[in-house]
């Protein structure tokens, strides 16, 4: 029977109110850390970790503003545009965030949705509703972090700054104070760490202090904040992906249920459902990884599924963040590491044969029938299946002129077409494809140097490419 994942994790946050918050996770970004005096609230500033419950940023906040008895807001700064989204990411986060309103309406918290860029818009509403600390979660790429500068120039000197990191497990800055090699590297740090930070999460609780004050515009109209939205509208929404918490919990819960056994096995094979398919909702911060990760290794009941699961979900992902944390170049060749560069220019002279433009290949009209169905999925579905990103990945780098222009064209079919695009595991994930982060270097060829090398034949060996061909053939 479904449905009992929401129990169980209702249950589970009851059972661990009052659990200790671990500080840890808090950077301070402004000279003051004492509350305002006098001031009329508390406000979380929500981006990232799009989530009411399991989020560490928001648990944080209710616990300054209940030792002021103060009231508590969350804002969410809706911009215009951000990097290459379309209305296919739009719709799916503003489907999530009135999910978010209206949990918040029921806890007596206060949810405003904010026209415009941060800078723009935040430290206005923090002066107008006079409130006395701002708390906001943690994200390393170089839009958010200007955003980050522009709200903490707004802000008036006194009021403190704070900066929660709700999306990894071990926050960011802990896991490691420097660019990691690889895996291989990191995950001694965060699995030495884990016993400290994957803990129970409380709930959030009913606020007990309400404000007085209602906003001047009244509630948020999400039907016309999403038919005026500026965006895109050629990329629509997919209908396998229900957007918000509960989606995305019932998308777990069919994981831990039906798919996960076959994780360790088969998470190579495209065409066996052996994937969470969770990575839209982390992406949004609809769902926690921290969550996800607890219960699929409390209710999980393959061992290696359960590991190799972990691996995916904690280190990896971390890495990500790592990563674009501490290499600004992070979505650039230039990013990547020395031998990596060298080697790709030693070959930039190769012959590139066939070579194809951008459009062609958005279009998937390639020579090659595996590719052109990996990019019909992720136009059609918003997701590629994650063994197919790094061949999909790698043959744009054999098929372009050049490394930097086979890395934009990679990052931008990403963001534009999938779900979980705009996202620190994409820049990596095709880094590692086309500049071989994260990676070794291999027998050297033409085109790809030293940097890992894919085939077709090298698929067909691994799971029946005709299946797949036949699944998302172009009509
Ligand atoms: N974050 C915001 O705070 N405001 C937005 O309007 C916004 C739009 C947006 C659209 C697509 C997308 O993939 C992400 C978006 N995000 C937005 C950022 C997101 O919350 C993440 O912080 C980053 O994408 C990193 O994962």
């Amino acid at each position: 029977a479904g449905g009992w994942l929401e129990a169980r994790v209702a249950t589970l946050r009851r059972q661990a109110r009052g659990f200790k918050f671990n500080h840890k996770r808090v950077s301070i970004l402004s000279d003051v850390q004492k509350i305002k005096q006098g001031s009329q609230g508390v406000v979380y500033w929500m981006s990232r970790d799009q989530r009411v419950q399991d989020n560490w940023a928001l648990i944080y906040a209710q616990q300054l503003a209940i030792e002021d008895k103060l009231p508590l807001h969350i804002c969410f700064c809706l911009v215009p545009h951000f990097l290459d989204a379309t209305f296919r990411h739009y719709a799916f986060m503003l489907k999530g965030l009135q999910e978010v309103a209206k949990e918040c309406s029921a806890l007596e918290i206060q949810f405003h949705l904010l026209h415009g860029s941060p800078g723009d818009t935040l430290p206005g509403f923090v002066k107008d509703w006079n409130l006395g600390a701002v708390v906001t979660d943690f994200c390393p790429l170089r839009e958010t972090l200007q955003w980050l500068d522009d709200v903490k120039k707004g802000l008036s000197s006194d009021v403190p700054f704070f900066q929660v990191d709700a999306h990894n497990i071990v926050p960011c800055w802990v896991a490691s104070n420097k660019q990691e090699y690889g895996a291989r590297t990191i995950r001694g740090k965060i699995t030495k760490l884990l016993p400290e930070f994957l803990t129970e999460l409380p709930a959030v609780d009913q606020h007990p202090h309400s404000s007085s004050k209602t906003p001047k515009v009244g509630e948020t109209h999400w039907e016309n904040t999403l038919s005026s939205l500026e965006v895109d509208r050629s990329v629509g929404e997919v209908d396998w992906a229900q957007p918000g918490t509960t989606g995305g919990f019932s998308m777990l819960e069919s994981f831990i249920d039906q798919r996960l056994q076959y994780f360790a096995t088969h998470r190579n094979n495209p065409n066996v459902a052996a994937l969470s398919q969770l990575s839209p909702w982390i992406h949004f911060g609809q769902i926690s990884a921290q969550r996800v990760v607890s219960l699929v290794q409390t209710h999980g009941k393959n061992r290696e599924a359960v590991a190799s699961f972990t691996e995916e979900l904690v280190v990896r992902r971390e890495l990500a963040d790592n990563f674009c944390f501490y290499n600004k170049k992070y979505d650039s060749v230039q990013g990547a590491y020395e031998w990596a560069q060298k080697t790709l220019q030693d070959h930039a002279g190769d012959c590139r044969k066939p070579l194809y433009t951008c459009e062609q290949l958005e279009q998937a009209q390639t020579y090659d029938k595996l590719w052109n169905a990996a990019q019909i999925q992720v136009v059609t579905e918003g997701k590629m299946h994650g063994f197919m990103r790094m061949y999909w990945a790698k043959k744009i780098l054999e098929w372009t002129a050049s490394p930097e222009q086979a890395l934009s064209i990679a990052i931008y079919l990403n963001d534009r077409y999938s779900l979980d695009g705009c996202d620190p595991n994409c820049y990596v994930g095709c880094m590692w494809s086309i500049c071989g982060i994260h990676d070794q270097g291999w027998r050297e060829r033409a085109v790809f140097g030293k940097v890992r090398y894919m085939n077709y034949e090298g698929c067909k060996r691994k799971f029946d490419v005709g299946q797949f061909e036949r699944k998302y053939c172009s009509k």
